[in-house]
């Protein structure tokens, strides 16, 4: 039995015909337009993202997953961390941003804050007695102060351009800007210096959320399936950890829902990873790079 063409779904979904008559050409067009409109409301997952490892010479690792974590699917995922036992993420889109305070046991939020109506948020980081969240393009970062979550009793930072990700390396902040730059910055986020990001010798643009650990940044590609690991130092991507394999269990129901997020527990030794809107959290291992 022949299957349903693109047309026939889009006649059943909106009650419309493309048969003759008079008006059938607005009837036609109607159809096409309804049917663009469909697909493009709606674009899948590549099917590289599931199954192919991204082309690179640089050594390629995979985490192993360990377990999986409730995410709510609802979070529009910009920023993630892992600090004294408890996750934060930072979620994004105006008038759906928050900051949470998630048990990373059940997923769950124990503590949320809703930013105000026009604001879009993005990376967190903790450096010190507070936690900083940046915004996509307001130039200001929010302050959180520790442990309370009190937001207003800090004055924001200012910063010039764009605001992707963030993190720290225990003296600076570490951001990205979804250019292939990182932009370190010190406790009063002034600029110190900024690190070009090559992978195999060439520009690793798109760096967005990032997380810090023993010399390396791991920076998610925005609209890729993988993370790369960057020398903080020199810049040289010296690793790709390929994430398809999380991608083949979460089956993101759009190109949109992209890998973003990265968090490391110390102490477990354990990586949580999620992407924007995936109702799971992978808890995995990571080989440890060669020192
Ligand atoms: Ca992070």
């Amino acid at each position: 039995m022949r299957t349903g063409s693109a047309a026939d779904l889009t006649r059943r979904m909106f009650g419309v015909s493309a048969g003759g008559g008079r008006g059938m050409r607005g009837r036609r067009r109607f159809v096409l337009s309804a049917a663009v409109l469909l697909f493009a409301a709606a674009r899948p997952v590549p099917a590289q993202w599931l199954h192919a490892a991204p082309g690179n010479s640089a050594v390629t690792v995979r985490p192993q997953i360990v377990r999986t974590v409730p995410h709510d699917p609802s979070a529009f995922t910009q920023g993630l961390l892992f600090h004294d036992g408890l996750l934060y993420e930072s979620t994004g889109l105006v008038g759906k941003s928050s900051l949470r305070r998630i048990d990373p046991r059940s997923g769950e939020a124990l503590w949320k804050n809703n930013l105000r109506g026009g604001e879009f948020a993005e990376g967190i980081a903790i450096l010190g007695h507070e936690l900083v969240q940046l915004t996509w393009k307001g130039g200001t970062a929010i302050r959180y102060e520790l442990p309370t979550l009190r937001g207003d009793a800090l004055p924001p930072f200012h910063y010039k351009g764009e605001g992707w990700g963030l993190t720290n390396d225990a003296t600076h902040f570490i951001m990205s800007n979804g250019s292939d730059s990182l932009y370190f910055r010190d406790k009063r986020f002034e600029p110190v210096r900024a690190v070009a990001v090559t992978r195999n010798g060439r520009p690793q643009k798109h760096l967005n959320e990032l997380e810090y650990t023993r010399g390396y940044v791991y920076a998610n590609v925005w609209y890729q399936n993988f993370i790369v690991e960057i020398s903080a130092e020199s810049g040289t991507v010296k690793r790709v950890i390929d994430c398809a394999g999380l991608l083949r269990a979460e089956r993101p129901l759009t190109v949109d829902n992209v890998l973003n997020g990265i968090a490391y527990d110390e102490r477990e030794d354990e990586w949580y990873l999620t992407g924007k809107n995936w109702k799971s959290i992978f808890v995995v291992k990571i080989p440890k790079p060669s020192p």
